[in-house]
């Protein structure tokens, strides 16, 4: 094996890292040290870690380069990566050692992270996870690197305003964002739009060419991924849209600079914005070439380092897998086959095996307003060499079909590429089906579903295909960062192995009925809840007690996730104290956060509603503060990190069949909340993992919703009828108790509510809910048990490690390996 060529330089002892601190403040910012500010120092600090993340960086490659190891790139639209400078310190284990150093010199490190902007590049769930499973993959030492977008805003910024969510634009980089690296050397260029000629060989062979495309270029910006024990440091490989110098030369000709600059300008909208849903398709024109954008960059990078170090295509799924996060990049499969036959002359059926062997799909939605279907009309306009080898390879694919199914004219029209009804599309979850050797749901119930209802003829003809990967979170930014006080708990109890195998915590499980352990664990979770009662006094100017159960609903708005359900609950409390004098065993604090798409009007209503509910509940004294209601606004990975640890209660209550896994229910059982929720998503697993003893189960499960809904007899009118819960909180509702300055504001839901079709049937689940919430009530008054419960949550959730997840696609999916394995 031939010789490392980097060893590292910088030290990690506090004399070296101070040093370093004092040279970038004087030569990164230009200032004295003496007239520093905690923000310089803050900064200066990021660019010193930097440093030290960028030598190890360029010491992980130089092992996987000498390894010749497989490397896995994850392809996906949206990363939520959440603050840095934390993170880092923490996988770095320097988080301790920098909080004395700044205490030495009177600043206060906490402060510095806090001012820290979060890039917010992603919605939700499905970017977060990609985060999350980044950090797993550099600390298990596996060759694995993020590819995306580097929007210039992220996700915008939710303030509210009278109730109502007002967006703000998110300018996360104002500050600059010290731990990027900028790579203008590594560009790329990537053609758009044109028309393709058709042309003959003199050999006969069918030759077409793209013309007249314009290009846009695309700059890297890499983002160090240290794992922990800073051994591994992987990069997130984001692109940025340049105007190139070459843009629309023939205006440039003609004399007309101003508008030749201007389109140029135009070109570099591709990355300007991040698209704010995460359950509709968008079909729009911009979107189309952000998806593009990113498969185009990613593979010209990837192939262009496969060459330099192989040059024989037909052995690149060897050394390549690209996992698609969902279908937003399910162009890579066209992308790659233009490549391959077009750029590298190879034959249709090998370049179809070495696609098929390189892709992977995972899909995380079964709303099917959320699956993307793009126009013929568009693709031609876009993408015209693309459209056409679509066709040619839905065509092939249907002959195959043909081959097995004969003459099935419904079988061959549902898996065409093609939707025929109505105005022609492409539907992208099939293309990424076709292309991909394997298909992956994000948890047992919704794999299942992957195969039952999204994709059945595919299942049928390719079952060797499907598998599940049940999703996680990391525990390292889920546990050892955001709670510091149980982290140090668990720590002191069975020492620090759980931080890279969480199934370590186990052996806490013994410790559930230890008084002493039970009153350390009580004392950390008071901790945490006085933090947030404090930051919602002094944001909100709401006082809650720290001593009541803190219910928390946090996750972006959607009907199907059912914040009303929640909010129905809320007022049955309300209107059982007010109007019939029955008080319940434990105040409690009901908190929520989460955004609403800026278009889905019935969300956005319902952020209203939650406010206008609060604020009739919060000010009246009668309710002797037994019931309070906060909306925590912006919800984001900083905010997040803040509210999970401070929960007592986890609300999971999306109708079963709906939520693909979910993550913020395995966070916040890590964290010692105990979970309300349906048979849903990863709340089934959860549920198996902790004891059904230690989970407040209540609703339909998905075969009951399933048939409901298929055989249309669901008539909630009827439980209103019979329910005089329903009736009471229903009227209340019409009746503007809680829109007094507003009549019938509300009225809308009950509508809703009341109407067979409401297909997420929360008055179904309702009655079920309140009664579970009773014996949640009844169980928090008694700490012992309650916390025996959420003990056990803590210990048993070794399962939901995104480092389970990891060595599981590692595995099943990507054939790659930890490094230290291969050395
Ligand atoms: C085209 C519009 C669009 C944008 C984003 C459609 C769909 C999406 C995502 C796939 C939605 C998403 O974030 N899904 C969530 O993925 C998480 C990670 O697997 C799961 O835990 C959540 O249950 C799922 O809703």
């Amino acid at each position: 094996m031939t010789k490392r060529r980097f060893t590292l330089k910088k030290k990690n002892d506090r004399k070296s890292l101070a040093a370093d601190i004092c040279d970038h403040v004087v030569f990164s910012l230009s200032k004295e040290v003496d007239n520093a500010t905690e923000h310089d120092i803050g900064k200066a600090l990021a660019l010193s870690m930097r440093d030290r993340l960028v030598e190890r960086m360029m010491m992980t490659r130089d092992r996987f380069r000498e390894a010749k190891a497989k490397r896995m790139y994850y392809f996906s639209i949206e990363y939520l990566l959440g603050r840095c400078l934390g993170n880092t310190l923490c996988n770095m284990e320097l988080l301790s050692e920098c909080e004395e150093m700044f205490k030495d010199i009177g600043y206060d490190l906490d402060e510095v992270r806090e001012s820290e902007r979060d890039p917010a590049l992603g919605n939700g769930g499905l970017g977060r996870l990609a985060a999350c499973f980044l950090d797993s993959l550099a600390t298990l030492d596996m060759p694995g690197c993020g590819y995306g977008i580097h929007y210039e805003y992220g996700l915008f910024r939710q303030s509210i305003q009278d109730g109502c969510q007002k967006e703000l634009a998110d300018y996360w980089m104002a500050d600059g964002m010290p731990m990027e690296i900028a790579r203008p050397d590594q560009a790329v260029m990537i053609p758009l739009y044109g028309r393709v000629e058709n042309s003959i060989l003199p050999n006969g062979e069918y030759l077409p060419m793209w013309m007249d495309w314009e290009d846009i270029i695309g700059v890297p910006y890499d983002i160090p991924i240290v794992g922990y024990g800073g051994k591994t440091v992987n990069y997130l490989r984001l692109f940025a849209a340049r105007a190139s110098q070459s843009f629309d030369m023939e205006i440039f000709n003609h004399g007309d600079y101003i508008r030749a600059v201007q389109r140029k300008i135009e070109s570099e909208m591709v990355t300007k914005v991040l698209y704010p849903s995460e359950s509709v398709s968008f079909g729009k024109e911009l979107r189309l070439v952000q998806e593009y954008f990113l498969v185009a960059c990613g593979l010209r990078d990837i192939t262009r380092r496969f060459s330099a170090q192989n040059k024989n295509f037909e052995e690149f799924a060897d050394y390549v897998v690209i996992q698609l996060n969902d279908t937003h990049p399910a162009l890579t499969v066209v992308e790659l086959m233009r490549y391959l036959v077009d750029e590298k002359r190879i034959k249709w059926g090998t370049a179809w095996e070495i696609t098929q062997a390189t892709c992977a799909y995972t899909n995380h939605t079964l709303l099917p307003e959320a699956l993307e279907c793009w126009s013929v009309d568009l693709l031609e306009k876009v993408l015209p060499r693309h459209l056409q080898l679509i066709y040619e390879i839905n065509s092939r694919f249907l002959d195959g079909v043909k081959k097995k199914y004969a003459d099935d004219v419904e079988k061959i029209r549902r898996m065409s590429l093609f939707e025929e009804d109505g105005k022609k599309e492409v539907r992208m979850a099939n293309l990424a089906v076709i292309g991909s050797h394997s298909v992956n749901g994000v948890s047992e119930l919704h794999s299942d579903l992957v195969k039952r209802r999204l994709f059945p003829d595919f299942y049928e003809m390719n079952p060797e295909k499907f598998n599940n990967k049940t999703n996680g979170v990391t525990p390292r930014r889920w546990l050892l960062k955001s709670n510091p006080p149980l982290a140090q708990l668990l720590t002191d109890s069975v020492g620090k192995k759980w931080i890279t195998d969480l199934s370590e915590l186990k052996k806490i499980e013994k410790y559930a009925t230890d008084t002493e352990f039970r009153k350390k664990f009580i004392a950390a979770k008071r901790k945490n809840k006085i933090v947030l009662s404090d930051f919602i006094r002094s944001t909100l100017d709401i006082k809650v007690s720290p001593d009541s159960i803190f219910d928390i609903h946090a996750k972006r708005i959607h009907e199907y996730k059912r914040q009303l359900l929640n909010v129905l609950h809320i007022i049955h409390m309300y209107l059982e104290m007010i109007d019939h004098g029955r008080e319940p065993f434990c105040a409690r604090t009901f908190i929520f956060a989460g955004k609403a798409a800026p278009g889905y009007w019935e969300a956005k209503q319902i952020i209203k509603l939650i406010h206008s509910v609060g604020e009739v509940i919060n000010k009246d004294k009668r309710t002797k503060g037994l019931i309070k209601v906060a909306f925590t606004p912006d919800y984001r990975v900083s905010l997040a990190e803040k509210i999970i640890p401070a929960c007592d209660l986890s609300e999971q209550i999306s109708t079963a069949g709906t939520e693909a896994s979910g993550t913020g229910n395995m966070k916040f059982a890590m964290n010692g909340a105990l979970t309300i929720g349906t048979l849903d998503g990863a709340n089934v697993e959860m549920r198996e993992e902790v004891g059904a003893e230690n989970f407040y189960l209540f609703g339909l499960r998905q075969e009951e919703v399933e048939n409901l809904l298929v055989t249309g007899s669901y008539h909630p009118r009827g439980i209103y009828e019979k329910s005089p819960e329903v009736r009471q909180v229903l009227d209340a509702l019409r009746s503007n108790r809680f829109s007094p300055k507003d009549p019938g504001m509300f009225s809308w839901i009950v509508d809703k509510l009341l109407m067979d079709n409401e297909q997420y049937l929360h008055l179904a689940d309702f009655v079920e809910y309140i009664e579970t919430q009773k014996i949640v009530d009844r169980e928090y008054a008694d700490p012992a048990l309650w916390n025996k419960k959420a003990i056990l949550n803590t210990a048993r959730m070794g399962k939901f490690s995104t480092d389970r997840t990891m060595r599981e696609y590692a595995r099943d999916i990507w054939n790659i390996k930890a490094l230290k394995d291969l050395e």
